[in-house]
Parts: C-alpha cells; structure tokens; sequence
C-alpha cells in the first residue's frame, strides 16, 4: 500500500503544480477592463499559455464581446460576435493556441480603444491521453500465479519484487512526467 500512497500523493502533487502555475490574467491589472486602461500595452506585457484564464473585471457600463476575425477586430465590427459576456466578472478559458480578439459592446468603446488582441501559446496543457496511462491497473493473472490450484482463492498474490519493481517504474514515469510539465512553462 505504500507503493499506492507514493503514487497517489505524486498524482496530486502534479496536479497541484500544473493548477499552481495555469497563470490567471486579469484583463488590464488593477484597473481592470475599462476606455481608460492601456490595453494594448498591459497585453504585450503578459504571456498567455494554454490553459490560462482571462478575468474581465468591469462596471455596467461595459461588457465583454470576443470578435472571430482580424477585420472585425480592426473595424469595431461587433455584429456577429463568437461570445458576449456582461457579469462584470467573466472568466475565459484559453483553450488553444492562437489569436483571440476582444472588445466591449458598449457603443463607441471599441473605437475610443476599448478593445484587446491577444495571443495564446502552447505550454502548460497535459495532453488529456496521457491520463489514463497514469491510473494503476489491478491486472495480475492469478491464474499465471498458481495453475494448478484453482480451487484457491482468486486474491492477487503479486511477488514482491515484480510488484515493488512495477511501483518503481510507476513513479519514474510520474516524476518525469512533472518534471516534463515544469519544464514546460519556462
Ligand atoms: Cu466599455
């Protein structure tokens, strides 16, 4: 059980971290999501990864309208906008590597500035394959244990030394499998 125990608190541990360093970027800092707020320039300071999250933080007078297009972007075109947000505290998942455009949907903001591009890179994603790889399988044979009694019961009776050697191999993979994650966001 000790062997289980190591594993489970290096799962957790993983996921700690991988939690610990997914970045919350709140839009703008303290002044949050607002004309006054150089946008452009707080953005460019930033580095948006994979899994991050943007916090809009904003009064009535606002709201949040994601753009789908570079010529939108450009032209306050908010007619057909991929997403509107308006609770005054909305959080966006990066979810992907890319472009994003976002602006408010309060006539006139847009073109006083009131708008954002930003750019999202690979980094700090877990490809969620490589999950399952990582829950332990209870599959002894117990039939290769002991083949000729049968009548036995069927409790798992691993050897020691393939079942410490198993433990090993498991937190091998799961410490490179952090120390590869770490790496990753720098
Ligand atoms: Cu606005």
């Amino acid at each position: 059980m000790g062997c289980m125990n190591t594993i489970f608190l290096a799962l957790v541990a993983t996921v700690i971290a991988k939690e610990a360093f997914a970045a919350q970027h709140v839009v703008g800092g303290s002044q949050g999501w607002d004309q006054s707020t150089n946008l452009k320039s707080w953005a460019s300071g930033q580095t948006f990864k994979v899994g991050d999250k943007l916090v809009f933080k904003y009064s009535s007078l606002h709201s949040v309208v994601e753009l789908g297009s570079e010529s939108e972007y450009k032209n306050c075109n908010i007619n057909s906008p991929v997403n509107s947000l308006s609770t005054g505290n909305d959080v966006v998942k990066l979810d992907k590597a890319g472009t994003r455009y976002f602006t408010c949907g309060t006539l006139g903001h847009c073109s006083q500035g009131m708008k954002m591009k930003i750019t999202t890179v690979k980094g700090n994603t877990i490809s969620p394959t490589s999950s399952p790889l990582l829950s332990p399988s209870p599959s002894p044979s117990p039939s290769l244990l002991s083949p000729s009694s049968s009548s036995s019961s069927p409790t798992i009776t691993t050897p020691d030394a393939s079942s410490a050697s198993q433990c090993f191999t498991s937190i091998v993979f799961i410490v490179a499998l952090s120390v590869t994650i770490i790496i990753s966001f720098f």
